[in-house]
């Protein structure tokens, strides 16, 4: 009687696995997705909703990114995913915060890489200066 009992577990298992299975395969769509090749070389990326940051690295194909006279910044980028149109924020930092309601991004900017330039006013560029930037919403 046991012996059956375990058996019969066994089967409804093995039903449920192969019924788990086969929902698996139909949720998946065979339809190819939509790719966007934005040919930026991004060393990384930060999101948040819809926005994305990404970190670009100035080369000689890709330019002075942060018009400062140089090739050796690594320059942030936002991308919007719902418009599907990236923005040079001309500014050699590191996105620390995205918020998708208001398009606002917080980049923390290098005085040194950002042309030496004195940003927060206190005699040096050599700081790491906040900035906030807001991603146009309707372009
Ligand atoms: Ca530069
Ligand atoms: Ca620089
Ligand atoms: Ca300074």
């Amino acid at each position: 009687m046991k012996r059956c009992l375990y058996l019969t577990i066994a089967a409804v298992s093995l039903v449920a696995l192969i019924t788990v299975m086969a929902l698996d395969a139909k949720a998946e769509d065979s339809s190819s997705p939509h790719v966007t090749n934005l040919k930026l070389q991004s060393l990384s990326t930060r999101g948040e909703g819809h926005l994305l940051a990404l970190l670009i690295r100035e080369t000689a194909i890709t330019g002075d990114l942060n018009d400062d006279g140089d090739l050796k910044d690594q320059v942030t980028y936002a991308y919007d995913m719902k418009r599907d149109k990236s923005y040079n924020l001309k500014l050699a930092g590191v996105a620390l915060h995205i918020d998708p309601k208001t398009h606002k991004m917080a980049v923390l900017v290098s005085e040194k890489n950002q042309g030496g330039i004195d940003l927060d006013g206190d005699g040096d560029a050599n700081d790491f200066v906040m900035h906030i930037t807001e991603i146009p919403k309707n372009h």
